[in-house]
């Protein structure tokens, strides 16, 4: 029997196909291909080159089956909210990016028609101005959903491209903001009062579900065969990634940090509380019916759109050098607000942390070290506090903090988190969320059996995390 399934993980900067290879005792997995993902403002607003991911995907699939003749499935994830608008099988416009300003408007439609609090009482969702309602509140407002017959997340999206089948896959359609939080069903009685068309939501699918075999012209085009499955995963990457956390035992926050730190415990119940609510606390759909109680801090994005900053001269950075600098730096600095909303939108970042640092009478980094030293020492105390308010407000036991993603690679943040929160860290696998995806898709095709505790099991034996003790 083939032990192969393929991977296909959409970053916000980058996206790339894995080979997974599992057995009941082990895992492993191979890149096969890695391309970037550049967005692309026009006149009308930041988007996502959709076209060019999915030309990459394909590209990378052809690879994959190159290597591996034998793939059982594939399974695609991807960030969450965004969205493409559909008619008669066809793509309407270009999806935006969630980093797109036009959702600002929306917000206050949308909250003076259902107040933040029924929001969330029925969503169970942190407010993020570009959670999915908002942006189809901002759609519906420039007449773009008239045309639209369905609306595919991105996931979903490339699935449709590659089997034909529209689908909605759970745990990523949680983050729309139009799934009821108790029966994890389209809220009817929401979208009806939003006066969005019902029509626009396709069939909800749990994590395991098969979509389909590849169509006739992608097969030959990628030279996979027609008994290769395109399997629903947990296509929200944080949903995958929380799954692939190394844990062996239940008293464990984590933190999926890449773009974003996202910042939680896992609940087999949401935790809807107005104190939950106010701390902006969410509750995401995980694999397996699980809720994803946490909450997004901003991340390496703050360090990542520095970089681009100090880029625009032309010069090229070398991150492991910046970060060796930071390291080094003894002056205090500042710790700012890594929550602050102004840190959103792309654009001088390290203007605006000099200018939050200006308005909050706080040093203002002298140098790029401290600049990052910054940036470090605020993701941590942001994470630090979340974890914090985490086990607070679900009334979860954490001792170990969990993290997994591209910052498990940063040591001087690792570091920082286990100082800051008193907890040691244990920081791996970088590649959580493709783990993760490999893991629903390996389960599916009977390649492992068990429960989430097992499947995480294989992960900690398969990639043994480092730790970090606190200092
Ligand atoms: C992380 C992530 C977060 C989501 C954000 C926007 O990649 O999926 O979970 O809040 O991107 O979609």
């Amino acid at each position: 029997m083939t032990t192969a399934v393929a991977a296909v993980d959409l970053g916000a900067t980058s996206g790339r196909v894995i080979l997974g290879a599992v057995s009941a005792n082990e895992l492993s997995i191979r890149p096969v291909a890695r391309f970037p993902n550049t967005p692309v403002r026009t006149v009308d607003g930041l988007h996502w080159n959709i076209l060019e991911l999915y030309r990459s995907v394909v590209a990378g699939l052809g690879a994959a089956a190159r290597e591996e003749p034998a793939i059982a499935s594939i399974g695609i994830d991807s960030w969450a909210v965004d969205y493409a608008l559909m008619r008669g099988g066809r793509m309407l416009g270009t999806p935006y990016h969630y980093r797109d300003e036009r959702n600002t408007a929306a917000v206050d439609d949308v909250h003076s028609v259902v107040s933040a609090e029924e929001l969330y009482a029925a969503n169970g969702l942190q407010h993020l101005p570009f959670n999915t309602v908002f942006q189809l509140a901002a759609d519906r407002a420039a007449g773009m959903l008239e045309a639209a017959e369905s609306l595919l997340l991105v996931p979903d999206l490339l699935a449709y491209w590659m089997t034909g089948r529209q689908i909605a896959e759970r745990t990523n359609a949680s983050t729309t903001g139009l799934v009821n939080v108790r029966t994890g069903r389209w809220d009817d009685a929401l979208i009806e009062r939003l006066a969005l068309p019902r029509s626009l939501f396709p069939e909800l699918v749990d994590a395991g579900t098969g979509i389909g075999a590849l169509l006739p012209e992608l097969r030959r085009e990628t030279g996979i065969g027609a008994s290769t499955t395109v399997t629903a995963v947990g296509s929200h990457d944080t949903a995958s990634a929380v799954l692939a956390v190394p844990a062996l035992h239940d008293d464990f926050a984590y933190i999926s940090c890449g773009t974003w730190g996202l910042v939680g415990v896992e609940l087999e119940a949401p935790e809807l509380s107005e104190a939950g609510r106010l701390a902006n606390f969410t509750n995401e759909g995980g694999v397996d019916g699980t809720v994803r109680y946490l909450h997004n801090v901003m991340g390496l994005w703050l360090l990542s759109e520095s970089v681009r900053e100090w880029e625009r001269d032309g010069s090229t950075i070398s991150l492991p050098a910046l970060l060796a600098a930071a390291t080094d730096v003894t002056a205090p600095v500042a710790v700012f607000d890594a929550n602050d909303p102004r840190f959103l939108a792309p654009g001088d970042m390290p203007a605006r942390i000099a200018e939050w640092c200006r308005e909050n009478s706080r040093p203002i980094p002298q140098s790029r070290a401290e600049f990052v030293r910054s940036i470090v020492e605020s993701l941590a105390d942001a994470f630090a506090r979340a974890v914090a308010t985490a086990a607070q407000l679900s009334g979860k036991t954490v001792s170990v903090i969990h993290v997994v993603g591209g910052g498990s690679q940063n040591e001087l943040l690792c570091q920082l988190l286990a100082d800051r929160a008193g907890l040691p860290v244990l920081a791996g696998p970088v590649e959580a969320t493709a783990i993760g995806n490999v893991l629903v898709q390996a389960r599916t095709a009977g390649l492992v059996s068990g429960s989430r505790d097992a499947l995480r099991s294989l992960v900690a034996a398969s990639f043994a995390p480092r730790l970090y003790s606190p200092r």
